[in-house]
């Protein structure tokens, strides 16, 4: 039974050199189960090939937000306060075939998340990330998160909690998989969303030093997590990593926001221009010029181009769907100036037909509100409790 997978893997990767095998790879961030699209304030490896594999190493910077997740995407996706967040995880990267996750990955599940100052300065990697979810083994269905995931179509969703200060923060899902933990060989996956909370609290997140974390760092190969055995299993299982923060319930919390101002703190920088025709992951096509000459409009077609090759420059393995819409525009612009007619661009400043793939299912609700009510109920539990006795 254990054999069974490789075996596939084997009889795939013969078939099929440029497969990747069945890991996977967070591609889409939605907020409130808005698709941002895919890749768009989405940290991922820049690497086609092996996008979909675990991390190399537990003490590797890649841990943050995985390989190239030291490097800031162009865009910070903005989320109000509360906001609902949905991390997608696909076994390809750009949809070609469906999938999440192979079963065979069997594990637990979390969301961290850090709190930045300068997204294009600050690093991912060490001190001050929080775990703010996570998912072992549930014994009541008998199913580890992981398979849940797949389950939900590799959709996981988390609610922003509402204490948590305003500005720029990111958030890290993660995948553990342990079908080869007990040869040493726990998988982690990751990657990081680069989100703007829309909040009117400021300050910095500063918590009890048991919640925070450096990553990497948090876990290491002795970890009782990382070397647990799913096919002899001895439940229960123990989460690796720090204590779940819970903020909105903690009263630390309180002291945590250092100050608090009356205004939303506005986004500056990482937004994405509202004057766009099209959007590719972190890129986005504006208008060239308008021409109306020949040599005019042999500019606005090389200036056209040359926005195409930006686009297919920065798009990670999601892939490139919507330069190619607007390598079309261009074509159209050359078109014109091959006919003579030096009057554009043609259809200025229509918005393109975007190729964003819908969610592959129904989005899940929040996993940390079942914490969140739990805590409220403990509340009001213990203040009736006071007001009888
Ligand atoms: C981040 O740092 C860079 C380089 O020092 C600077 O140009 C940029 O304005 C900073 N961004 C913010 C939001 O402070
Ligand atoms: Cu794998």
């Amino acid at each position: 039974m254990k054999q069974a997978p490789s075996l596939l893997l084997v009889a795939a990767a013969a078939l099929l050199p440029t497969m990747v095998d069945c890991h996977t790879v967070f591609t889409t961030l939605f907020v409130n189960e808005v698709s941002q699209g895919d890749g768009t304030c989405v940290r991922m490896s820049m690497d086609p090939q092996h996008c979909v594999d675990p991390i190399d190493g537990l003490d590797s910077d890649d841990m943050a937000c995985g390989v190239n997740g030291g490097k800031a995407v162009a865009f910070t996706c903005p989320a109000p306060t509360d906001g609902k967040l949905t991390f997608e995880w696909r076994l390809w990267a750009d949809a070609e075939q469906p999938g999440a996750l192979d079963p065979s990955h069997k594990g637990p599940c979390a969301v961290y998340a850090k709190q930045i100052k300068n997204m294009t300065t600050d690093s991912a990697a060490g001190p001050g990330w929080v775990k703010l979810w996570d998912e072992g083994y549930d014994d009541a269905s008998g199913k580890w998160c992981t398979e849940k995931v797949i389950e939900n179509n590799g959709l996981m969703s988390i609610d922003i909690p509402k204490s948590l200060p305003g500005g720029d923060w990111l958030f890290r899902p993660e995948l553990l998989a342990l079908h080869n933990a007990d040869k040493g060989d726990p998988q982690f996956y990751t990657g990081c969303a680069q989100v703007f909370v829309q909040s009117d609290k400021t300050g910095n997140l500063d918590v009890p030093s048991e919640y925070s974390v450096s990553i990497p760092g948090y876990v290491q190969a002795d970890t009782p997590g990382l070397t647990f055995n799913i096919y002899e299993p001895r439940f229960p299982y123990p989460m690796p990593g720090p204590k779940v923060y819970q903020p909105a319930a903690d009263s630390e919390m309180k002291a945590a926001v250092a100050s608090t101002s009356s205004k939303a703190v506005q986004q500056t920088k990482g937004t994405i221009p509202p004057e766009y025709l099209i959007k590719n992951a972190n890129w986005v096509g504006v208008e060239v010029s308008s021409y109306s000459t020949e040599d005019g409009c042999w500019k606005a077609s090389e200036a056209c181009y040359d926005q195409a090759s930006e686009c297919y420059d920065s798009a990670p393995p999601t892939g490139g769907a919507n330069c190619r819409v607007w390598e079309e525009k261009c074509d159209g612009i050359t078109a014109a100036c091959s006919a003579g007619d030096f009057n554009g661009p043609p259809n200025k400043g229509k918005k393109l037909q975007s190729d964003d793939p819908a969610p592959p299912a129904d989005i899940p609700g929040a996993a940390n509100t079942d914490i969140e009510v739990r805590r409220r109920w403990g509340r009001r539990g213990t203040s009736l409790a006071a007001s009888l006795s």
